[in-house]
């Protein structure tokens, strides 16, 4: 028999595309790791090809792959994925990152794993990232929020099933800012306990891991979801991944070049006014690594992680997900690419690509009622 001491500590961190989930989850990592701990890390996508899982294993850490279907309408490839990172060294914890479009969680992965699984997990308590800058102008209900109104629904929901919340970004946002985001969240989840953090900086994360290692009656928020709004704004994202591979005859800058891509797909969405969601690139080089992210329409390209690596070849990877037709969107990275290489004097080869938009989510488990 499974003893209690032996069940692997399951850590989702929930919360919309770009909110903070993969660089809170690596901070997560490097702290449970520090007490002793083994951590294994399971990424999620509709896709191949995740920057995030190239991220995160660039940090050094283990990571499984739950790639085509999202958590919850693949369940079981989330418990298998974890066991195959249990074959090399089983894991004290798992720290899960589900899709950032999805919601109904609770009632589709975190019950299923209380109640079909409860021999070899522990659940801990279900935290959900708040994404400042579309957070703010959802929770205002402002006219111009950047997504439609079934996008919002998904946000909101995502909110609402929280056991606890988190204000990311905080070394950013001004105390009036936090404040109000604060208020705009007492009125969505109400009684939901509400952190402030920086996934950048470590700000918080005392309180944060605190809050993970509670123990009681948790993952008890089963939404009422309409899966029709749900699905539609869903599908409202045009979602694209995408493997290049960058060669040259002549040393070029890393940075440059993923800087270079990811501005001039800025400049094309502006042009149509399309809202993005999320846009990340990942350049790989020689054990050398560089990211660069842009998490909404109207804040500009980040390069989260310059590498200042030099180099004549390198692989990139290129997740988008934007309000836009994902064929428009197939388009402008050929585009863009075409002309990154002229300027850089490269030559770029597409590797793998897959657009599409999001399928309606058809969960493996749905639990209706609270058990746990
Ligand atoms: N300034 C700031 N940037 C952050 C913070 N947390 C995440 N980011 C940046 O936000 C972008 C999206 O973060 P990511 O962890 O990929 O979001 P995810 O889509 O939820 O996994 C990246 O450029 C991160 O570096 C934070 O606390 N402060
Ligand atoms: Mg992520």
């Amino acid at each position: 028999m499974t003893s209690e001491r032996s069940k692997i500590r399951f850590i989702m961190i929930g919360g919309f595309l770009g909110a903070g989930k993969t660089t809170a989850i690596g901070r997560l990592a490097r702290h449970y790791q520090d007490q002793g701990l083994t951590v294994g890390v399971v990424t999620n996508d509709q896709a191949s090809d995740l920057v995030d899982t190239n991220l995160l294993r660039s940090q050094g850490l283990h990571v499984g792959e739950v790639a085509g279907a999202c958590f919850c309408c693949n369940f079981n490839e989330l418990t298998s994925t974890v066991e195959n990172l249990s074959a090399q060294q089983r894991p004290d914890i798992v720290l899960a990152e589900p899709v950032g479009s999805c919601t109904d969680l609770v009632a589709t992965v975190v019950q299923p794993l209380i109640r079909l699984y409860d021999a070899e997990f522990e659940v801990a308590p279900y935290g959900v990232i708040l994404k400042p800058s579309h957070g703010l102008r959802i929770l205002r209900k402002e006219a111009n929020m950047g997504f439609s109104p079934k996008a919002a629904y998904i946000f909101e929901k995502q909110l609402e099933e929280a056991d606890f919340l988190i204000i990311n970004r905080i070394d950013e946002l001004s105390p009036a800012e936090v404040e109000e985001l604060e208020r705009l969240l007492q009125t969505a989840a109400p009684q939901t306990p509400v952190l402030r953090v920086s996934a950048r900086t470590g700000d918080g994360f005392e309180s944060f891991t605190e809050m993970l290692g509670q123990r009681g009656a948790f993952g008890q928020k089963i939404l009422e979801l309409d899966y029709d709004v749900y699905a539609e704004g869903e599908a409202e994202l045009g979602w694209l991944n995408s493997s290049l591979l960058a060669k040259s005859s002549d040393s070029f800058a890393l940075d440059d070049l993923l800087v270079g891509i990811v501005e001039a797909i800025r400049e094309r969405l502006e042009l149509v006014q399309a809202e993005t969601a999320h846009l990340k690139t990942i350049g790989l080089s020689e054990g050398a690594y560089s990211v660069v992210n842009m998490v909404s329409s109207d804040t500009p390209p980040v390069l989260s992680l310059p590498s200042q690596c030099s180099t004549k070849e390198a692989n990139v990877v290129v997740n988008a997900r934007v309000a836009v037709d994902p064929d428009h969107l197939r388009e402008v990275l050929e585009e863009v690419v075409a002309e990154v290489a002229r300027k850089m004097q490269l030559t770029i080869e597409f590797q793998q690509t897959q657009n599409f938009r999001p399928g309606r989510p058809v969960p493996t488990h749905r639990f209706a009622t609270p058990e746990g």
